[in-house]
């Protein structure tokens, strides 16, 4: 049998089976409990799934689409993994080896910024668009919390808004708590499958159950002392976003995973020669370096430094790329 994986708890992988239609009615199961009809299957993995030689803490990722067998005991194992149209991959910020897929076969990838409370940083933002662009996952900014905003916050946001967008990147400006913006997002959505990332407390699960009202997944309110998430979603997982008006006769149907929120991006996999192809406008800007190979750090005639001192460049993306070249050095990453 083949299913979608909804969700991955780290002792079980829940399946939705093909031709089931996923309700967010998500089971709580035993060892012991048979597949219920309707439902989610919880299976294990049997075998060795590896990437690429790379070790990773999750060898099936939400989204991935699985073949499964239920043996006589009654237990499902996940045998196979079909080959991923794209996914979005991550080192975690220790110095661990250790690489965390975050979803598999997406449509989208939204990241979910904000200005203050928390307040996310461009280099993560930066991190995050790299690593889509090189795993070719079309990428969307939403800034939330725009309600809490005035001031250097504001100013923040709106910096980000016209940075990203010069870019050539969508750039949603919404509030989950008024519900200002929330509808041109959902447009954005409709038919896809779409995955929900950021840091801890940007209100990823506070949007998704805006867009799917039914759900209720866990929320929680910024720590007053560190103005930090709590790392609430502990699980990614998949829902389903209801048929709306403007969807009646949609076939894909649309899909958002909720995951947990991260601290640091760590890139993986890049060689160092290509890390300028995931920066839109730094990559653009290479064809006028003097040398090809150009590396945009220390060469003579190198166009993108020019554009950084003449900002037509932002400082800060050309910083990300320094960052990245960084972590590829010494394989590690930092913040
Ligand atoms: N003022 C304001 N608060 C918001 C908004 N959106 C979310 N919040 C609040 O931000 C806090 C964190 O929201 P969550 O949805 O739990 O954040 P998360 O991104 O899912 O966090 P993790 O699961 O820890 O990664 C909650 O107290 C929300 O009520 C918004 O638009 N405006
Ligand atoms: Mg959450
Ligand atoms: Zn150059």
């Amino acid at each position: 049998m083949t299913g979608l994986v909804v969700k991955n708890t780290g002792f079980w992988y829940l399946v939705l089976p093909d031709g089931r239609k996923h309700n967010n009615n998500l089971l709580q199961l035993d060892a012991t409990q048979q597949p219920a009809e309707g439902g989610l299957v919880p299976c294990k993995v049997k075998g060795n799934f590896r990437l690429k030689g790379i070790r990773t803490t999750n060898p099936v990722a939400v989204g991935d689409i699985v073949n499964f067998e239920i043996n006589k005991e009654g237990f499902a194992f996940i045998n196979r993994i079909e080959e991923r149209r794209n996914y979005i991959i991550r080192k975690s910020i220790n110095l661990s080896k250790q690489a965390h897929i975050l979803a598999s076969n997406l449509d989208l990838a939204l990241l979910i910024v904000t200005a203050s409370h928390p307040l996310t940083s461009t280099t993560f933002i930066d991190r995050f668009l790299a690593t889509a662009e090189a795993y070719r996952v079309p990428a969307v900014l939403a800034i939330n919390k725009m309600d809490l905003y005035e001031g250097t916050d504001l100013e923040y946001a709106d910096f980000l808004t016209r940075l990203y967008r010069k870019v050539g990147y969508p750039v949603f400006q919404i509030s989950v708590e008024t519900g200002s913006g929330i509808d041109e997002l959902r447009k954005e959505l409709i038919g896809r499958t779409t995955l929900l990332s950021g840091n801890s407390g940007v209100g990823k699960s506070s949007l998704l159950n805006r867009l799917i009202p039914d759900v209720n997944t866990k929320t929680a309110q910024i720590s007053d002392v560190h103005d930090q998430g709590m790392h609430t979603t502990t699980f990614s997982e998949l829902y389903v976003m209801p048929q709306t008006e403007e969807s009646p006769t949609l076939s894909s149907p649309t899909y958002i995973i909720d995951t947990p929120g991260i601290k640091g991006f760590g890139t993986i996999e890049f060689e160092k020669e290509t890390v300028s192809h995931y920066f839109r406008e730094i990559f653009a800007m290479s064809e006028n370096c003097r040398f090809g190979n150009c590396t945009h750090t220390h060469e003579p005639g190198c166009a993108v430094r020019k554009a950084v001192e003449d900002y037509e460049i932002a400082p800060s993306r050309y910083e990300s790329y320094l960052s990245i070249l960084e972590d590829e050095d010494d394989g590690k990453y930092r913040e």
